[in-house]
């Protein structure tokens, strides 16, 4: 394996500011000529590019060179004795995009032809120094037979189109702005556009263009909405205009990722465009939302400033999620959208920062960049520009930003110049802060309080993990803003003062954010009061665990009156945690579970209380998911947590019951009540409604635990009607009665993928509901579905949809006998053969092996033993199966 490492980075030795490309489309293959511009650094003379295509031949000032003149070894191409002036070399390759299942570089989908260039997708195609601090300015030629290939789209803007001999015709696409090869694109076949327009802030028309298959145009105006909502609020909150006279976006079903923010060219992932009422659920449509927003801010973050070298990946990554954050934040349920953020981080990225796969935000070597794109670099990493916002302020913030962009705006820079954008533009030393790219793991923070006479000291201690990189001994404390407040035990809001923090000692304050940046520290307030809780972390204001020995009492306070929604949904979470440890107990023991009378009033108080939000109280209701509540213990049997939480589950839907229908009800009466008497009824997406719905199946979710016989016989009698509403109310019953063992099940399955036979995004939720089913039967029922005529093991979609899915089905992939490990191997071999960045993503669902425990270790170890014992096996699967070895 070659590993890279982020201390061996050279500048290059060779720029290239100019490229030109001719793309000439056949049926069975592509050639394509590229001619690059080359400018050599420091008289170097041997230039060396990256190439993975059948390499046809190399001109240089357009001479033919021999084969003499240069060698192929693997990937490189050396040419030894080049001009040390300027010079042109120009080379053609053969590509097979029929046969590309990878779906890197250029690919076939649906007779079209698209390319994916990020990382290093470039070099499947041509050959370049394809690292992101070489840009140039792109101009590409398109030929292709015309009634095959009727769209010919690339970077930037339409210079010249027309015909030529033989039914073909070309188009010449010419992007003014540098870019590096990472964000080239090409798409060509038989689409259809939706256009529009935006008229930018200083009143330049850009046209907006989404390119679908005919079929799915019905589908993307939401998307078309998100984009332009999108532009708007760049302008008006960070003041970036776009600089294009066209934005395009196409849409296409078999891709890796989310979406790719190409310049000017977006290539998505259907699911994150294609949006109706019928086909996608009110999650479906934020998620529309959130990542037609990330790919369009790119175009500032990202494109026009990119990454020096693949390990600055957060430079674009984190920014540009703490951007859609803010984004979706804006547009409905600020606070709600925050705890989603945070469950997401909590579940995934916790994990990862506890697994042999931890890396800090900036990683120091990679084996694959493909694996990198990881929850840390874009989650973790969207904490960290958080935390500079916390402290700075969003004054601050956009000073920062604006001299970042001054400074860097054309230029492939580094997560140090972000950081020394906000230090300078400010005033404020962030050296420390620097600690967050390279320390790897969650930090905890150890909190303890005492009142004593008007005075609280807050006591805190920052504890740093091992990770497999570096062992805590050598980690040194961080740097983090802490947000408190403090409450009485009415649960009103306190007021102090901070008699050590000169700039406010007299000044009476309600909350405060704190500037952590010891191992052990302690903070001194005056307050008049006789019993204080502390409420911490507000807003997650840090990626930390935080310890606090509240009592029950406090926490429910807390869950009660907290004015920081985070807080408050973070008290009902820690209460939910204490009652599966209890029950785990129990369980483990044999013994009665406990009956968690605070956990339940608690829940009655914000089941009754009619001023919290839907959404908010939908979020409250949500018990911790199973993979929360591994944090970083260690021999953990997944199947009794799974258990005990299943456990407290039951016992809430018994306990209440008639809240949670009433609570149901008055969701669905209040959805109902703007519809009632008008004579076409819709349930459209838009937040408001979505907040209700989310309340009502939070609830049914729960509520058909109580009769189980009786909801599916219920749900089997309305379904039509219930179905006929929009696909969030028929995903939420159909959810709701997935676990149920009577055939009634099965039936309405089968009738809901008969309904969506055509409709692939909607399938992929059929195969979703199949393999996260608890029944006892669901590997036999996944093992029927691969042969089902929707399912394509050579779609990235299906796969995540059917094996991925069940890969996160606690009790069946971690099934005593071995079954779930054996099943989830097998495929990540067979995938591994065309697509290893997908066969690596399903080879993540092992990261748990070393934590847990032993008989399930063994199990699990033998089938990756027989993984990496494969002579062709993929760097991007072996790197994660060695790591996860280790
Ligand atoms: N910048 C993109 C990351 C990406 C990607 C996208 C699609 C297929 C393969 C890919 N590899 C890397 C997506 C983004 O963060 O916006
Ligand atoms: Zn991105």
């Amino acid at each position: 394996q070659i590993v890279k490492y982020l201390k061996d980075y050279a500048a290059p030795n060779h720029l290239v500011p100019k490229v030109d490309l001719l793309f000439d489309v056949q049926n069975e293959y592509t050639d394509v000529i590229i001619t690059l511009h080359i400018e050599p650094q420091n008289n170097e003379k041997t230039l060396i590019l990256q190439g993975d295509a059948k390499l046809l031949m190399i001109q240089l000032n357009g001479e033919r060179l021999p084969e003499t003149a240069y060698s192929l070894v693997g990937e490189i191409l050396t040419l030894p004795n080049m001009p040390t002036v300027p010079f042109t070399l120009t080379i053609q390759t053969r590509v097979f995009p029929e046969i590309n299942k990878s779906f890197n570089g250029l690919y076939a989908s649906d007779g079209n032809l698209y390319t994916q260039c990020e990382p290093e997708g470039f070099r499947k195609i041509t050959f370049h120094p394809d690292r992101p601090d070489v840009m140039g300015v792109f101009t590409t030629e398109i030929r292709a037979d015309k009634q095959k290939f009727p769209v010919l789209l690339s970077n930037g803007n339409k210079i010249r189109s027309g015909s030529l001999p033989d039914g073909r015709h070309f188009a010449v696409w010419h992007d003014p702005f540098k870019k590096p090869s990472y964000l080239f694109a090409l798409v060509a076949g038989q689409l259809v556009a939706t256009s529009d327009v935006f008229v930018t802030k200083s009143n330049r028309q850009v046209a907006i263009e989404f390119y679908t298959r005919p079929e799915d145009a019905d589908k993307v105006a939401f998307a078309v909405e998100s984009l332009k909502n999108a532009m708007k609020w760049d302008e008006e909150r960070f003041g970036l205009e776009y600089d294009l006279d066209v934005y395009m976006v196409v849409a296409v079903g078999d891709f890796n990722m989310g979406a790719m923010e190409n310049k000017g060219l977006n290539i998505f992932n259907t699911k994150y465009v294609l949006a109706n009422s019928q086909t996608a659920t009110d999650s479906d449509f934020e998620g529309v939302e959130s990542v037609i927003g990330h790919e369009y801010f790119h175009n500032w973050t990202g494109n026009r400033v990119t990454c020096r070298d693949w390990f600055q990946l957060s430079l674009k990554e984190g920014l540009t999620v703490f951007r859609d954050q803010e984004f979706s934040g804006n547009r409905a349920s600020r606070a709600v959208r925050r705890i989603e953020n945070v469950k997401l981080l909590r579940t995934h990225q916790f994990a990862e920062d506890a697994s042999p796969m931890a890396h800090p935000v900036r990683p120091a070597s990679y084996v694959e960049m493909n694996n990198f794109y990881t929850m840390t670099v874009y989650e973790k990493g969207a904490e960290v520009v958080r935390m500079y916002h916390t402290f700075l302020g969003e004054d601050g913030f956009q000073r920062g930003m604006k001299l970042y962009f001054e400074r860097h705006d054309g230029q492939a820079v580094t997560c140090d110049d972000f950081r020394h954008a906000m230090a300078d533009a400010n005033g404020v030393d962030f050296s420390q802060f620097a600690l967050w790219y390279s320390q790897a793991g969650t930090p905890t923070l150890n909190v303890s309080g005492s009142l004593q006479n008007g005075e609280y000291i807050l006591d805190v201690k920052q504890i740093l993990p091992n990770t497999p990189d570096m062992p805590a001994s050598e980690k040194k404390p961080m740097m983090m803003p802490l947000a408190i407040a403090f409450f009485d035990e009415n649960g009103k809001k306190i007021s102090f003062r901070q008699p050590e923090h000169p700039a406010v000692s007299n000044t009476e304050q309600t909350e405060t954010v704190l500037t952590v940046n010891q191992s052990e520290q302690s903070f001194k307030f005056l307050m008049n009061a006789n019993t204080v809780t502390p409420s911490l972390l507000r807003g997650f204001s840090a990626p930390v665990y935080l310890e606090f020995d509240y009592t029950n009492k406090e926490l429910a306070l807390l869950l009660a009156h907290d004015d920081d929604a985070f807080s408050r949904w973070e008290a009902g979470q820690t209460l939910f945690r204490r009652a599966i440890a209890a029950n785990e107990d129990a369980l483990k023991n044999g013994e009665m579970l406990p009956e968690h009378t605070e956990l339940m009033d608690a829940l009655r108080n914000v089941l009754n209380n009619q001023d919290i939000d839907p959404a908010l109280k939908a979020m409250l209701l949500q018990v911790p998911a199973e993979a929360e509540l591994w944090g970083e213990r260690d021999n953990l049997n997944p199947v009794l947590i799974s258990m005990a939480r299943e456990a407290l589950l039951e016992q809430i839907a018994h306990g209440l019951h008639s809240e949670l229908l009433a609570t149901a009800l008055n969701a669905r009466e209040a959805e109902n009540a703007d519809k009632r008497g008008k004579e076409i009824v819709f349930y459209e997406y838009n937040p408001k409604d979505a907040g209700l719905r989310s309340l009502q199946y939070a609830c049914f979710g729960l509520i058909h635990r109580f009769d189980e016989i009786a909801t599916i016989e219920q749900v089997f009698e309305y379904y039509d009607e219930m179905a006929r509403k929009n696909m969030t109310h028929e995903w939420g019953v159909l959810s709701a009665i997935n676990h149920n063992h009577d055939p009634k099940r099965d039936e309405l399955l089968a009738r809901f993928a008969a309904k969506f036979d055509s409709q692939a995004l909607v399938m992929d939720k059929y195969f979703m509901l199949i393999a996260s089913s608890r029944r006892a039967d669901t590997l036999a029922q996944v093992q029927a579905a691969l042969n089902h005529p929707r399912f394509a093991l050579d779609n990235p979609n299906k796969v995540r949809a059917l094996i991925g899915t069940f890969a996160r089905n606690v009790p069946h992939f971690h099934a005593a006998d071995g079954s779930g490990y054996a099943f989830v191997a097998q495929h990540i071999k067979k995938i591994d053969e065309f697509n290893p960045q997908v066969a690596a993503g399903l080879a993540r669902a092992f990261n748990l092996l070393q934590r847990i425990e032993p008989q399930r270790q063994a199990l699990m170890r033998a089938e990756l033993e027989q993984i990496v014992a494969l002579p062709n096996l993929s760097k991007d699967v072996r790197e994660i199966v060695e790591k996860i070895l280790a």
